[in-house]
């Protein structure tokens, strides 16, 4: 079997989406494939989250609407210190309308999203639309999208058919699009990056639907490439300890796959 590419190497072919490169040569460097879901309600503590886990992660995942006091310049702070601690911001917004308002929700409304978060995500359910909505905005600030190809949660309506059209639509949308929200590795494209949430030390659940895999699932046999870690890092007394455990579980995964 052929020896599987590191992120750095993914990080140098020829024609990769520039986010996607930037993102694996700063997880290479950072060693790192940890994406904290810094899932609280007050910006001094997402804030906070940033400054302190900022080292150990490759990726900030927002959702920018449960914070009871957004303003501009909690973008702007969360901007300055992804500069500092050299990690990119998802806002895990879940796009899902067609073309024309997907382009007003990213760019305008309150949040102003297009002008902070490197990374945003779309449900590929309204057809190509909604990419091509998003992409005109965010294709000019150099920004990435990534697709919803599965959900963590139990009952999740997303068939193998559904998800490989995920895929088609990707493959179609490459100037923007560089990979995807799933449970697994779903495209065979070393320039698709896997991003998987529903992550914990030990399998299980939340009482809502959320469903868990261990780190070492979700890198070394299911082939994804990040793990989106929430609760199980913001709901610990150490949030610093908890951030490392993931951070080196996570990429003891990756190096294993690599050795494999
Ligand atoms: F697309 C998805 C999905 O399929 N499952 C998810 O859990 C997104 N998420 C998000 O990841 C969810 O909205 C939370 O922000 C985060 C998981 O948080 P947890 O605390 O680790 O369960």
């Amino acid at each position: 079997a052929c020896a599987e590419p590191s992120y750095g190497e993914r990080a140098g072919r020829p024609g990769i989406h520039p986010v996607a490169s930037r993102l694996l040569r700063l997880m290479e460097q950072k060693t790192t494939n940890l994406c904290v879901s810094a899932d609280v309600i007050h910006a001094e503590e997402l804030l906070e989250i940033a400054e302190t886990l900022g080292p150990l992660m490759c990726v900030l995942k927002t959702h920018v609407d449960i914070l009871q006091d957004f303003s501009p310049e909690v973008s702007g702070r969360l901007k300055e210190l992804a500069e500092k601690h050299n990690f990119l911001i998802f806002e895990d917004r879940k796009f899902a309308d067609i073309g024309n308002t997907v382009k007003h929700q990213y760019e305008g409304g309150l949040y102003q999203i297009s002008s902070w978060a490197h990374i945003v995500n779309a449900h590929a359910v309204p057809g190509p639309g909604v990419v091509e909505g998003l992409q005109a905005v965010g294709q000019p600030l150099g920004r990435g999208c990534l697709l919803i190809g599965q959900m963590s949660s139990r009952g999740s309506l997303a068939s193998t058919e559904y998800t490989q059209a995920v895929v088609k639509m990707a493959d179609d949308h490459s100037d923007f699009v560089f990979g995807f929200i799933s449970g697994s590795k779903i495209s065979s494209n070393a320039g698709h990056i896997h991003m998987t949430p529903g992550v914990q030390m030990q399998r299980g659940g939340d009482g809502l639907g959320q469903q868990y895999s261990t780190p070492g699932e979700v890198i070394g046999t299911k082939g994804s490439d990040i793990i989106i870690v929430g609760r199980g890092i913001i709901g610990s007394a150490d949030r610093l300890k908890a951030a490392e455990e993931y951070r080196r579980a996570g990429w003891e995964a990756y190096l294993n796959r690599l050795s494999a």
